[in-house]
């Protein structure tokens, strides 16, 4: 048996430790880089020998300083690309099916980023120590919802023309490629897309960071609709997505879970054992994150579980013959890795998804701690170089695991690692919704990882401690900021009190977190407290989902707001011009036959590019009140069947959404929605005035052809609960004008457009916090005629199915409280504002304005200017380029 003995209290040989082992922890990379650099010397790009061909002598160097060198000619490009397929993919350019194209192409376009990292960590190397004021950025997140990647690699390597070329002999576009990658879906909706952005942000502007995460074998469930109610299918992803995805065993990591653990005190402090303890291997897969005009090369690494042979109990039973438990070990490592956890805005307690945890943030702090001491020799000024930041508190367990590095393998104590370790995490909380609160059971806890236990109980201590000095004899207000309590672990308090920085995601939900929330955590350090509005990757988003647009913007005030997004608000310059009016509707109807045409391929039924597209995209969740819009839907189609021929502007309402697969209310609603859409397609007459769609298996790739096709976006959550919202930012963009509720970012939006560009209704925020004690929803039932009629319909149910639970949900109050989120207060003041949207929708010349000022005044929500006020506010640290 092995055994681990550490100490807490050693003492302090940290500042330098041993040369040796400095230049132990330097060596793998010194040697890695060797043959590489060699062959970039030698003119030769011979060193990745699948995928490349001897180019000839007179071609420019690729290096960092000379970026236009990585352009290559149409027959440089073509030679290499026969090459791969011949002896790569064993067949030919004429004769190799388009998914082999894809993967070939894709293949290349990885090699170009692979040199191009290399060449920006060369010259990072170079400079040295010499950078001021430049940190390591490490974004941890259990999620990174990257979509696919050729297209957007091909954009900002400025490629795609190049790709054109050379797919015009075999009569194929780019598109065709595109067709063929898999979605990287490792995330569930906003928290998981804002990642995948911000990726995009900090490479385009020339900061240095890594992302962490997992290497999901099956991201985000399939979704598929069988009779309205939503089945889940395994999203086996990475057959396709491999191309981009650069396995790195040199940079394994072992991770170390349960154990036979015990404590005791020497003259030299307190020390532990640690026996018996399961062993994971994390290997890296680097995504490599190209960057619009730029010429850094960012890092995703996700860890990938594996069974380590260093676990002598693995081969014991192997040896003795008892291979299935030896395999039992072997998929107990597998499964941490294996599956994204398909719950958004809910705690779920499960142990393994706590198991998720800890190793993608073991894995990741110890590969920080090690890059850094391999860089400096010491880690007395890590928080100087570094900045770590937690997506809400899933990568929590960073604080004390940092912690645990810092002393037990590089001997600091406590102070001293507590000072480094503070000052360099940073955390963002994205709801304030009492169910998501991450608590784990503080036994599981113990068990899985009882030296992190440990440690987290001696953080209680500590803070319990400077609390008393901060609320003295406050017990009550004390008890309720500890990460420790009622046999909980409470991840929120604990990313609070180790994080130098927390913000939330628009003005209004940092603000709800300083009154709220947080309250007491505000009035003990009120400096901690900042806002992060979020953002969106607008090139994706807009320049390369809405070509057309982006074009019309380019010839009206150039292309430079390509580079910066503040430029873009130039275009509302444009919002009364006659012709560009004209031509920002036809790019919109052009958008909406694109999508009509999509949707017809899946359903068989095209939607009018005539009618208004309203659009509601996003996880399906009582708080975003999908329920409010159906029954709005369900109280217009009332009235269309009391008159026919009512005269009015065809309407198409298009939803998309995934929800948890245990959400069984949730899953009602989609049901609902999908039978009012086929009660009604059963209705000639109906059908031609409204529809009701509900698209399968919402994806990033199906928001890229959405967001361009919406003339309306319904962003109609509860006022307080959205976080921030950012499908609202990418409708914005596209043009779209919002029905919105005052919460997230729609405030800022408001702000933005101006109220005549937006249409707002619903209580406030305030307003719900004074009317949630006395709201009465069977009353306004009762008394209210109109929403009577809607509700009773759910009652009388659609196309065969009945939905009294809903009703019940609405109106009883056998359900905890009747509808929690308030759908029947804001009803009234929400059919008024489509009436006025519609009336709007039909003066064209005024509809051309609100979507140009829409799109202008998204330049406020591009990624770009988050990740600066990340930089400049939160970690402190200049772009490296
Ligand atoms: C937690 C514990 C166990 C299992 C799952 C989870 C979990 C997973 C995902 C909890 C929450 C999430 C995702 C939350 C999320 O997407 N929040 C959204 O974040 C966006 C980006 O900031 C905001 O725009 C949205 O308002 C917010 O809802």
């Amino acid at each position: 048996m092995r055994k681990n003995n550490f100490t807490t209290t050693k003492p302090a040989n940290r500042k330098l430790t041993t040369e040796k082992s400095a230049d132990k922890a330097a060596a793998p990379a010194a040697k890695a880089a060797a043959p590489v650099k060699s062959a970039a010397a030698s003119g030769s790009t011979s060193s990745a020998p699948a995928a490349s061909v001897s180019s000839e002598k007179s071609e420019p160097e690729k290096t960092w300083e000379n970026a236009a060198a990585y352009k290559v000619s149409k027959e440089t490009f073509r030679a290499e690309l026969d090459e791969l397929l011949e002896l790569g993919f064993h067949t030919d350019f004429e004769s190799a099916p388009v998914e082999t194209l894809y993967k070939a192409i894709a293949t290349l376009i990885n090699k170009q980023l692979k040199r191009r990292r290399f060449e920006f960590q060369k010259a990072r190397r170079k400079a040295g120590k010499n950078v001021p004021d430049t940190k390591k950025i490490y974004y941890i997140s259990m999620e990174f919802l990257m979509g696919q990647s050729l297209k957007n690699n091909l954009y900002n390597l400025d490629e795609t023309d190049l790709v054109a070329e050379v797919l015009k002999d075999r009569k194929l576009t780019p598109q065709d490629l595109y067709d063929c990658e898999p979605d990287a879906g490792l995330g569930n909706g906003g928290l998981g897309r804002l990642a995948a952005c911000y990726m995009d942000a900090l490479a385009s502007q020339g900061y240095d960071a890594v992302g962490f995460s997992i290497r999901y074998e099956y991201g985000l469930f399939k979704q598929k609709i069988v009779d309205g109610w939503q089945a889940e299918l395994p999203d086996n992803w990475l057959p396709g997505g491999y191309v981009w995805l650069n396995r790195r065993d040199e940079d394994t990591f072992k991770v170390s879970f349960y154990g036979d653990y015990e404590e005791y005190w020497t003259d030299d402090g307190l020390k532990y054992n640690l026996n018996n303890a399961e062993v994971v291997d994390a290997v890296p897969y680097d995504m490599l994150i190209s960057g619009a005009n730029s010429r850094v090369v960012d890092t995703l690494r996700l860890w990938k579980s594996e069974s380590s042979n260093d676990n002598d109990f693995d081969m014991a039973s192997f040896n003795n013959g008892d291979f299935s438990r030896a395999a039992q070990k072997e998929n107990r490592a597998h499964l941490i890795s294996k599956v994204l956890y398909p719950a958004d805005n809910v705690e779920e307690g499960k142990e393994l998804r706590l198991k998720q945890q800890y190793f993608m943030v073991s894995a990741s702090c110890q590969n920080i701690v090690r890059n850094h001491f391999r860089d400096y020799g010491t880690l007395d000024n890590f928080s100087d170089k570094v900045a770590i930041h937690i997506n809400d508190t899933h990568p929590a367990l960073t604080i004390p695991e940092l912690m645990r590095i810092f002393m037990d393998e590089y001997g600091y104590e406590w102070d001293d690692a507590w000072e480094q370790v503070s000052k360099t995490v940073s955390y963002t909380n994205h709801t304030v919704l009492a169910e998501a609160l991450e608590k784990w059971n503080e036994d599981i806890v113990r068990v899985m990882m009882p030296r992190i236990y440990s440690i987290l109980k001696e953080i209680d201590r500590r803070f319990r401690e400077d609390m008393e000095e901060v609320f003295p004899g406050d017990e009550g207000k004390i008890d309720w900021m500890t990460p420790i309590a009622q046999g909980q672990v409470r991840m929120a308090n604990l990313s609070v009190l180790g994080s130098q920085s927390v913000n939330g995601v628009s003005a209004l939900h940092s603000e709800i977190l300083k009154d709220d929330l947080f309250h007491d955590f505000y009035l003990a350090t009120p400096e901690k407290f900042t806002n992060v509005t979020n953002g969106i990757a607008y090139r994706r988003w807009l320049c390369q989902s809405n070509p057309k647009l982006a074009g019309l913007i380019d010839s009206c005030i150039g292309p430079d707001y390509r580079k910066n997004a503040d430029l873009l608000e130039k275009f509302a310059d444009f919002a009364d011009d006659p012709s560009v009016g004209e031509q920002v509707l036809s790019i919109k109807r052009e958008n909406k036959v694109r999508m009509s045409n999509l949707i017809k391929k899946t359903t068989g039924i095209a939607p009018d590019p005539d009618s208004i597209f309203i659009v509601q995209a996003k996880r399906l969740h009582e708080y975003k009140r999908q329920l409010l819009n159906a029954l709005r839907i369900i109280s217009r189609y009332q009235k269309l069947k009391e008159n026919p021929d009512l005269d009015m502007r065809p309407e198409t309402y298009l939803f998309a959404a995934k929800t948890a697969p245990n959400y069984y209310l949730a899953k009602s609603i989609i049901q609902l929605i999908c039978k009012i859409g086929e009660e009604i397609e059963k209705d000639p007459k109906i059908r031609s005035k409204m529809r009701v769609m509900f698209l399968e298996n919402y994806s990033v790739t199906m928001a890229e052809h959405l967001m361009p096709a919406a003339d309306i976006s319904e962003q109609i959550s509860l006022a307080g609960k959205e976080a921030s919202g950012t499908g609202n930012m990418k409708m914005m963009i596209n043009g779209a004008v919002t029905i919105g509720t005052m919460d997230g970012a729609n405030v800022e939006m408001h702000e933005a457009v101006g109220g005549d560009n937006i249409f707002i209704f619903g209580q406030n925020a305030e307003e719900v916090q004074d009317n949630l004690r006395s709201y009465d929803s069977r009353r306004l039932y009762e008394t209210d005629p109109v929403i009577k009629a809607a509700v009773d319909a759910l009652g009388t149910g659609f196309a065969g199915t009945d939905f009294n639970n809903l009703k019940q949900y609405l109106i009883q109050k056998t359900y905890s409280i009747a509808d929690p989120y308030m759908c029947l207060a804001d009803f009234n003041d929400y059919c008024r504002v489509h009436k006025e949207i519609q009336d709007a929708y039909e003066d064209r010349k005024r509809w051309a304005h609100m979507s140009i000022i829409n799109t202008a005044k998204a330049s406020r929500f591009a990624a770009d200017r988050s990740i600066r006020e990340y930089a400049d506010n939160i970690w402190h640290t200049k772009p490296a380029e």
